[in-house]
């Protein structure tokens, strides 16, 4: 059963062709300062306004939280249908309100454990959020669809606070998330012990954002399944993400087109055995900037970042990263793989440990290899610089469209780098202690 596509703006939620005009304009300054930010506009050479429009077309930006606040302003909440999800409400569970929410509405379900509880959305332009911290959709096994806890078939759906857990399906491909319409916005999620944490594109118009979410153990085990699993979208951008011990699958594996995977931790820490921390086999422009990446002594693959294994097949081969702290502590191994025949650009990436920091073609620009980078605590995976490092004021301005401008703050959070004269090289900047969780000291 698939639902009639809405059109955006529909002309029938404004009064007069005045009040359209304004309303629209008042969206497109919303989505453009609110959603987008300083960094939306500055983030890739040359590429900003590519870039916006590229978001513009997509259908991801206008889902933000702030901005579902200003259309309301804009008269258009009164339209959403909020259906409320809980042991109080009349629907128990979210897979009743699969069944009765339409369109454009927002299901907001109370935190607390729902057991077996699977479902497919078939409806466009869905918030869904838990309410007073997660809700925690707890498969025991259980799938829709023998596919996953939730399979998001609508288009435009934004995600927010859920906990997906204990996925399995036959084809052992099980996730928390199966994403089959396009357009598609996660955040504050927490995504654990699935067969797949996340898995699909929704089709190549899709643009998908994940922020502010953590991804651990997920995988089947088999090396086929993983974290984050994306195929063929039109884009993905992931942010201050936490994504770790991915079991023998990739930390984040992604075919998108074009990939923005901005200050993330991505770790084996010391029992982890994932596979790659990042597989992009397709190639694609990606840009890599400003994550705190470690591979671990057990891990099922010595490379850290591949980029184009199975073939360059996506357009744009361009690589960019910039200002990335990566941390290998296994006895040996490959920090970045760079098929041939891509353009790579890399600057200000702090590669320590043993091991090859890059086989491949790339130009190369302040990166520092050092097996003393002076962390506050290597032992704990606080990779904050000291006063002594010698990343510290080393690194070479990357020039406004690739320049770092947020650092990670664990977990999955972030603030804005701190700056001074001189950049300096990996994913924090030094002014002063900052704490693992952000505080400054
Ligand atoms: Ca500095």
């Amino acid at each position: 059963m698939s639902q009639p596509i809405k059109t955006r703006n529909s002309q029938s939620k404004f009064p007069c062709p005045a009040g359209q005009f304004l309303c629209a304009v008042s969206l497109i300054l919303c989505v453009y300062f609110q959603c987008f930010g300083a960094d939306w506009r500055t983030i890739g050479p040359g590429q900003s306004d590519q870039m916006l429009a590229e978001y513009f077309r997509g259908e991801t930006a206008k889902l933000s939280e702030r901005c579902l606040a200003d259309v309301k302003d804009l008269n258009d909440w009164k339209n959403k249908r909020v259906i409320h999800v809980g042991p109080a409400h009349e629907c128990k569970t979210p897979s009743q309100a699969a069944n009765v929410a339409g369109d454009g509405a927002v299901v907001e379900i109370d935190a607390g454990v729902y057991e077996g509880d699977v479902c497919v959305w078939r409806q466009n332009d869905l918030t869904l959020r838990g309410v007073g911290g997660y809700a925690h959709l707890k498969a025991n096994g259980a799938s829709a669809k023998k596919k996953a806890i939730w399979v998001i078939q609508g288009r435009n759906v934004t995600v927010e606070r859920i906990e997906f857990s204990g996925c399995r399906v036959p084809d052992k491909n099980g996730a928390g998330i199966r994403i089959e319409g396009p357009g598609l916005a996660i955040r504050n999620c927490y995504f654990h012990d699935n067969e797949d944490g996340i898995l699909g594109s929704g089709g190549g118009e899709s643009n998908i954002l994940i922020e502010f979410t953590e991804f651990a153990r997920n995988g089947h085990g088999d090396g086929y399944s993983h974290n984050i699993y994306i195929g063929h979208a039109r884009s993905l951008t992931i942010r201050h993400c936490y994504s770790h011990h991915a079991r023998i699958g990739h930390n984040l594996k992604s075919r998108a087109h074009n990939n923005y995977i901005l200050y993330n931790r991505i770790m084996d820490a010391g029992d982890g055995a994932s596979s790659y921390a990042i597989d992009l086999p397709n190639g694609g422009r990606s840009f890599i900037i400003g994550n705190v990446i470690q591979q671990g002594p057990k891990t099922d693959n010595s490379t850290i970042i591949s980029y184009g294994a199975e073939g360059l097949k996506n357009p744009n081969p361009e690589l960019y990263m910039v200002n990335n702290t990566l941390v290998n502590d296994r006895r040996t191994g490959t920090f970045v793989y760079i098929r041939d025949g891509a353009k790579a650009k890399l600057i200000n990436n702090l590669f320590v440990g043993k091991g090859r920091s890059i086989r491949g073609n790339a130009e190369q620009i302040a990166n520092l290899t050092t097996d003393t980078p002076k962390f506050v605590n290597r032992a704990d995976f606080d990779y904050h610089l000291t006063a002594d490092s010698p990343a510290v004021d080393a690194g070479s301005d990357p020039g406004s469209g690739l320049k770092p401008l947020y650092q990670y703050v664990h977990p999955a959070k972030r603030l804005k780098r701190p700056t001074d004269n001189s950049l300096d090289i990996g994913a924090f900047e030094f002014i002063g202690k900052y704490s693992l969780t952000g505080e400054k000291k």
